[in-house]
């Protein structure tokens, strides 16, 4: 009944081996502890991340102007004061939306999907037409809070 068990016969390592004083593991042990606790904290980090990627949008920024509720049917976009207004906008293919700068600061519009206007001050105007159905998000450049989108229906 003598079980070969790899580890403790082999080498020149006494067979009470395991028995050894818990200090001679120690380093060992600490470096598992260590790598241990930095797993969780990336898996920590994965899981908000992806917690946050998998949040209906509504819930990801309660704050981000650019998840608010479409004003149906509007196609002017006023920037009064490092804000747009209405922040989201739901229109339908074809029509061309206008955005006029009215506060004192410089702002530009950048779309996801490629457009942008220059940065432009009060009294500025820029405009894009959409005829393709989608949903097309856009931000200030300048100021990384403002943004909103342009849902267009079929
Ligand atoms: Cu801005």
């Amino acid at each position: 009944m003598d079980q070969v068990r790899p580890g403790v016969t082999r080498g020149s390592r006494p067979v009470g081996g395991a028995l050894r004083p818990a200090h001679a593991g120690g380093g060992r042990a600490a470096r598992r502890l260590r790598s241990r606790s930095l797993l969780a904290v990336v898996g920590l980090l994965l899981l908000t991340v992806g917690g946050y990627l998998l949040s209906p949008p509504g819930q990801r920024l309660i704050e981000d102007p650019a998840n608010a509720e479409p004003v149906v049917g509007v196609d002017l976009i006023d920037i009064p004061g490092s804000e747009f207004v209405p922040s989201v906008v739901a229109v339908p293919a074809g029509t061309t939306v206008r955005w006029t700068f009215t506060d004192d600061h410089p702002h530009d519009i950048v779309f996801a999907d490629g457009p942008a206007s220059e940065v432009l001050g009060r009294g500025g105007e820029w405009s894009r037409t959409f005829d393709e159905p989608g949903d097309f998000p856009y931000t200030c450049t300048l100021h990384g809070r403002m943004g909103g989108r342009v849902l267009v229906t079929g």
